[in-house]
């Protein structure tokens, strides 16, 4: 069994549901399909539901932000194979990086059966990732799965909600917790994040 932990993120509202109620729904649903899949899924904690600004500043409504952790047989290609399906039915839309979304999940960690932080495809491409320019992240999205998630420890709406159901979780290239790493985002990653329901 593989641990999983996600970034799931919502600032589009659809049908009339907010954001936050999009996390909630998606939630169930990945619930209820994981139960008649092949190979199990279940849910282990899932943390707060934050309101974060958008990223980068101006790109669109505040979204709502949460962190699942899951437990699973699938390869974490399978999985986010499953995730794309279910942002899919969440009439997510691909045009354009970081532009406004109905629903992403990202997996941002995965541990294996001994709780080691798993690094894929491999320590030098992640590194890779992990140092590209801003402007070329814009650019260029990865064409495979990377892990960690190469921004995860620059970004306050991944980190925060994180803290609350991985603290001690450590970052297998950088070798700092997900405490030490919320602890040192500059202050305004984070000020402004709050409760959803605050
Ligand atoms: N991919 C590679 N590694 C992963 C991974 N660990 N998890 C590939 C998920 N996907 C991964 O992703 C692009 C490609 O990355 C996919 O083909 C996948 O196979 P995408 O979901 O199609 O595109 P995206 O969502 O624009 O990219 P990404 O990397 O998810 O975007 P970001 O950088 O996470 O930004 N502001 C706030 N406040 N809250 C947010 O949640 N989210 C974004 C998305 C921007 N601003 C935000 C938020
Ligand atoms: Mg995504």
């Amino acid at each position: 069994m593989n641990g999983y932990y996600l970034s799931v993120g919502s600032n589009l509202p659809i049908a009339g549901r907010s954001p936050a109620a999009v996390l909630q729904a998606a939630l169930e649903e990945f619930s209820r399909t994981g139960a008649k899949e092949q190979g199990s899924v279940e849910i282990v904690a899932v943390s707060e539901i934050y309101r974060t600004p958008a990223w980068p500043a101006g790109h669109g409504p505040d979204y709502a932000n949460q962190a699942w952790h899951v437990r699973s047989d699938h390869s974490p290609q399978r999985l986010l194979d499953r995730l794309h399906a279910l942002e899919a039915r969440f009439e997510r839309r691909r045009a354009q990086r970081w532009r406004a979304r109905t629903l992403d999940l990202d997996i941002v960690l995965a541990t294996d059966s001994q709780g080691d932080s798993l690094i894929l495809p491999d320590r030098e491409t992640v590194s890779r990732w992990m140092a590209l320019p801003r402007a070329v992240q814009m650019r260029r999205s990865p064409d495979r799965l990377i892990l960690p998630h190469p921004r995860l420890h620059e970004r306050g709406f991944v980190l925060v909600p994180l803290l609350e159901i991985a603290p001690g979780i450590v970052h297998p290239i950088l070798g700092r917790t997900v405490i030490e790493l919320a602890a040192a985002l500059p202050p305004e990653e984070t000020r402004a994040i709050r409760p959803w329901q605050a």
